[in-house]
């Protein structure tokens, strides 16, 4: 597979982004974002990704059919719930499966909620309330090699992680000045029963070829939303997107927390305001799993999942893909 294909039928109407794939059984599974025509106009707030529920997809092969199980959690059903199902990812551990999800409660503000199933295809039974202490969105979990998971999180402007500084929440909360430090994704064990922190969520420092942190005006590399965590070789990959820029970059560390070295551009900007991925390994080859607005005609609320191989140079490297442009 050298170009990148919809999973979904172009013409079906059908919109899902934000593909989290996972292996689970031999299986990959696909959990997205489902977007929906919501008449909302587009604004830096995102008030214009109003999705409602989630889907789960599972394919046996790459390029095999693709089985939609349906919806798998429904907003109406969380009891915390605002509005804005956003970026999700799940984890398996001891044959129980954790949704992880981004919402706003209903004071708009967003949080990290947990819905749990017994199968990687749901339904998923949410908790009574976020995890606590989590705020911003797009969570990500890494089972390490140890048995221990880690999930990262985090988004600027409409993710609202410029109203926290130590994990507090700001009274103005605003982004740093372009030459001060740019502000992280965060980084948090979970606890064993994987529905909670295990500890205070840490800042994912992302330095440059000198060390030095990235700084909040090196738009082209710093952290915006969208992190992704996958380990290739006995080496930590943070993936993550740069928003405004349209990047998604990664960066290179020794050990779940960083900090992380960054590396280069993973995809070139696509159709659409976001882009967004996630990258696994499947019956021994890599993939990134990610989204443009193409089929929708450019609608950026509206985007489409789509599937290429990832490929990394004997240095540990990888190769850029270049992002369809229309
Ligand atoms: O899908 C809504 C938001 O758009 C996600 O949470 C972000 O990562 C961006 O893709």
């Amino acid at each position: 597979m050298n170009n990148a294909t919809y999973l979904l039928d172009k013409n079906s109407g059908v919109y899902m982004a934000d593909p989290s794939a996972r292996v689970f059984g031999g299986k990959l599974y696909i959990y997205p974002s489902h977007d929906r025509e919501a008449g909302i106009p587009e604004n830096d707030n995102g008030d214009h990704f109003d999705m409602q529920d989630y889907h789960v997809f599972s394919l046996d092969d790459i390029d095999g059919p693709i089985v939609d199980h349906g919806v798998i959690l429904d907003v109406q059903t969380i009891p915390w719930s605002g509005r804005q199902l956003w970026d999700s990812d799940v984890a398996e551990k001891d044959g129980r499966y954790y949704l992880y999800f981004s919402l706003k409660d209903k004071n708009d503000v967003f949080h990290i909620g947990v819905a749990v199933a017994d199968k990687p295809e749901g339904p998923f039974k949410p908790q009574p309330a976020p995890i606590k202490g989590s705020y911003s969105i797009d969570p990500c979990v890494l089972k390490d090699d140890d048995g221990l998971y880690y999930i990262y999180f985090g988004g600027l402007w409409g993710g609202q992680l410029q109203r926290y500084r130590n994990n507090k929440a700001q009274e103005c909360g605003a982004e740093p000045a372009v030459n001060e430090p740019a502000l992280c994704a965060k980084a948090a064990k979970l606890s064993a029963g994987m529905l909670e922190f295990a500890e205070e969520p840490r800042d994912l420092v992302i330095v440059d070829e000198n060390g030095q942190p990235l700084k909040a005006g090196d738009e082209d590399r710093r952290f915006f939303e969208a992190s992704w965590m996958h380990k290739y070789k006995g080496k930590y990959y943070f993936s993550y997107s740069t928003g405004n820029t349209h990047y998604l970059c990664y960066a290179i560390g020794d050990n779940p927390y960083g900090p992380f070295t960054y590396k280069g551009v993973l995809l070139t900007p696509v159709v659409g305001w976001t882009t967004h991925h996630s990258i696994v390994e499947f019956k021994g080859k890599w993939y990134l799993f990610h989204h443009d607005s193409v089929p929708s005609g450019g609608k950026t609320w509206l985007r489409s999942m789509k599937v290429v191989e990832l490929k990394y140079n004997p240095d540990g490297t990888i190769q850029t893909i270049q992002g369809q442009q229309e």
